[in-house]
């Protein structure tokens, strides 16, 4: 075992926070376990550009050889696309990959825990885990909830994946203690599609605003602020599309006996297999949205 518990910071990203500069941590589960292969990778060089685009410098966060990497060079971007046997590491996976010299992926929670560690105050996703359907019997809850619960970072995203409870998810998050905002909606989103269906309290106008709701949440104490960031609903994916492929990707983890890490990356992707590739390309719109949004919302902080 080697270990270590180092953490490499990119000296741009290390630079710029101790310089007071923006930065957006990105997380890499989405790469590595969301997105099919080869085109992971121009994803990420993408999404990496659209924060910069915005005024800010792109920290992608994994686990390379056991060492946490906050930031990775083009290097690193292969290996987390294209490497077969690259783990899933959510926030309890990160010790074990640590010490074991490991290289993994990092979901919302381990992002978003690591970010935070590292100084850096806002993070752009797709789509936040939550609460499964039947969670009732088999407790499926992500620990990007209970992670989000307890550290001080805004997470901007495009709700929570259509293929989870979106409406027991939003209970957990309140009883969670962790902020929701709405940017210009009081409507949750639905990841691939623009409205979950389900309200939300809360709404800002502005970047700034977010930036200001963080500052409070900071100041007062505890856990995260999402920043739901709908689509437009002409940019959606079709709703009845949406519809029959979610009720044959159920029917599908059912048959294939699929549990617990795998359920996620198997309906994502059920989803763009059946979409035709329709779902791939608004997620990849999502998350580019996303970033530009997290890479303003720093700007402003
Ligand atoms: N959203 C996406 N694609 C993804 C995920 C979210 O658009 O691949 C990943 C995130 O890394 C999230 C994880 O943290 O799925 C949740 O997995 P689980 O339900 O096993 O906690
Ligand atoms: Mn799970």
């Amino acid at each position: 075992m080697a270990a270590s518990g180092a953490v490499r910071v990119l000296p741009e990203v290390a630079a710029a926070l101790a310089g007071g500069r923006p930065v957006v941590a990105l997380e890499s589960t989405l790469l590595a376990h969301g997105l099919p292969r080869p085109a992971n990778v121009d994803v990420a060089a993408a999404v990496e550009a659209a924060v910069r685009a915005a005024g800010a410098v792109p920290a992608t966060v994994a686990v390379l050889d056991g060492e946490v990497r906050v930031g990775l060079d083009a290097a690193g971007l292969r290996r987390v696309c294209g490497d077969l046997a690259i783990a899933k590491l959510s926030a309890r996976d990160v010790p074990v990959a640590v010490a074991c010299g490991l290289s993994g992926a990092t979901t919302v929670a381990s992002t978003a825990a690591l970010a935070a560690r590292a100084g850096i105050g806002v993070f752009a996703t797709g789509g936040l885990g939550g609460v499964h359907r039947q969670a009732a019997e088999t407790f499926d809850e992500s620990a990007d909830l209970t992670t989000l619960a307890s550290t001080p970072i805004l997470v901007v995203c495009a709700g929570v994946k259509s293929i989870l409870d979106v409406g027991a998810t939003l209970e957990r998050l309140e009883s969670l203690a962790v902020t929701v905002l709405g940017y210009r909606t009081r409507r949750f989103p639905g990841f691939y599609l623009a409205d979950s269906g389900h309200p939300l309290d809360w709404e800002v106008g502005s970047a700034g605003e977010a930036a200001a709701v963080l500052r409070a949440r900071r100041a007062l104490g505890g856990g995260a602020v999402v920043l739901a960031n709908p689509l437009p609903a002409g940019e959606q994916l079709d709703p009845a599309l949406h519809e029959r492929v979610l009720a044959s990707g159920l029917a599908g983890l059912a048959r294939d006996g699929v549990r617990g890490k795998a359920v996620t990356p198997y309906l994502l992707d059920h989803f763009h297999r059946e979409t035709a590739g329709a779902s791939q390309a608004v997620n990849v719109r999502i998350i580019l949205r996303n970033a530009g949004l997290a890479a303003q919302v720093a700007a402003a902080l």
